[in-house]
Parts: C-alpha cells; sequence; structure tokens
C-alpha cells in the first residue's frame, strides 16, 4: 500500500496567495493539512521554512518546502496530474502566466496598495488605472467560461481569489464601485460562474468578515 503524503499548508483564511493554493488542492482531490497563521504574530515554524519573505503560503510536501503561490500552483499542477490547471499548449501557457503576473503585480498595486495611500481623487484614478488593467482579463474570456476554457484553471484561481474573492471586499469597505456589470460583462459572468466551482467556493472567504479585514489591511498599509 502507498505510504500516506504529507502535505501541510500554512495560511491565512483572508489570503488570496493561499486560498487559490487551498483551491488547487481541492480541485486535485488532495488531501492536506491546514495550518492557520496569524498576521501580526508569525508561527515559529513559518518563519523557519520562509526565512526570505516571511509569509504565507508554504506548502510542505514530503518534507519539501515549497514557497510564493504561483510557483507552488505550478509545483501541485506538475507533481499531481489530474484536473490540470495550467493549458497544455505553450502560447496558451505562457498568456496564462503574464495575466496572472498582472494580476499580482499590477492589479495589487493599483487596486489596493496605491488606493490605500491615496486620498478621494487619487483613489478614482486608480480605480480607472485598475478597470483598465481588468479590460486584459476581460477580452480574453470572451466565448468561454472559465480562463481555462470549460474548467477552472490557472488563471482562474489566481485572478478568481484575487479581485472578486479579496479586492472587491477592499472596495465594498471604501465604497468604491470599480467593477460593474454593465462595463465588465464577461467578468461578471465569469464570477458567477467561478461561484458555482464547490472547489473554489469552499475556499471564498465570509464576506463581511473579509470586508473588516480589508479595511484592517487599508490601515495597516496607510500607518507603515
Ligand atoms: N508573492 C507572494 C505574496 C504572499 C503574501 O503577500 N502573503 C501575505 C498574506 S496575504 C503575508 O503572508 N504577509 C505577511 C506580512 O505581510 O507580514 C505569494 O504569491 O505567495
Amino acid at each position: 500500500m502507498a505510504e500516506k503524503e504529507e502535505v501541510k499548508l500554512l495560511g491565512i483564511w483572508a489570503s488570496p496567495f493561499s486560498r487559490r493554493i487551498e483551491m488547487a488542492l481541492k480541485l486535485k482531490g488532495i488531501p492536506y493539512d491546514y495550518v492557520e497563521e496569524i498576521l501580526e504574530h508569525k508561527s515559529p515554524l513559518l518563519l523557519a521554512l520562509n526565512p526570505i519573505h516571511k509569509k504565507v503560503p508554504v506548502l510542505v510536501h514530503n518534507g519539501k518546502t515549497i514557497l510564493e503561490s504561483q510557483v507552488i500552483l505550478q509545483y501541485i499542477d506538475e507533481t499531481w496530474k489530474q484536473n490540470p490547471i495550467l493549458p497544455e499548449d505553450p502560447y496558451e501557457r505562457s498568456k496564462a502566466r503574464f495575466l496572472a503576473k498582472l494580476v499580482d503585480e499590477q492589479i495589487i498595486t493599483a487596486g489596493f496598495v496605491s488606493m490605500a495611500r491615496a486620498d478621494e481623487k487619487g483613489r478614482e484614478a486608480l480605480a480607472e488605472q485598475t478597470r483598465e488593467l481588468i479590460v486584459n482579463l476581460e477580452k480574453e474570456l470572451v466565448g468561454k467560461d472559465f480562463f481555462g476554457g470549460k474548467s477552472v484553471g490557472f488563471l482562474d484561481l489566481v485572478a478568481g481569489s484575487m479581485i472578486p474573492f479579496c479586492l472587491e471586499r477592499g472596495w465594498e469597505g471604501i465604497g468604491l464601485k470599480v467593477i460593474t456589470e454593465e462595463k465588465f460583462p464577461e467578468y461578471s459572468r465569469w464570477v458567477k460562474n467561478m461561484e458555482k466551482v464547490e472547489a473554489v467556493k469552499d475556499c471564498i472567504p465570509p464576506r463581511e468578515k473579509h470586508v473588516e479585514h480589508m479595511n484592517y489591511m487599508g490601515e495597516r498599509i496607510r500607518s507603515a
């Protein structure tokens, strides 16, 4: 009989970076132990496993430590082949990776980090900048259920955990409407599709508590 694998995830309930890893493990049907970290009191285990960044998520697989959420997603896909998440075609794969980078670098910067520091006028300008970035995702969704086509893929996990199930909660907390169904019909249809997928639905943080948390994160950025 095969030995039980060690799959352990260190995460934070509100973190889009760790939620996307849970989504991927659930999509692949991989059982895992979950360790909830506390942002302000990181465990000695987290600090020992990720001494460079001191951040979640951290995946431990049979004693090996894998860091950085997009790297972890790729590791998961290469380790457990069922329900592939990265496109097979190299060009499609490169596009998914490019847009995932856009989400985790530019969209989060304009749509949250810079916004947290801006005044009201600055926020509107950043909201517009964020919309212009999200248009790239809108175009990619035309004629598809998911970025991955008929099923949830790498970019769905990255963009889904970050935009509708995290940044939108931050915008809600400050009363800013960045995305409307009228302006982003493909995106809005996609969010509804995502919410119907069990592995995704199970990992969406509870709305009210998350809105409060995002307000707190905004304060944290302002006072840093
Ligand atoms: N690029 C990293 C980002 C991870 C990240 O920012 N994690 C946050 C939680 S959302 C964290 O652990 N922050 C710890 C801190 O700010 O001290 C990834 O993709 O894994």
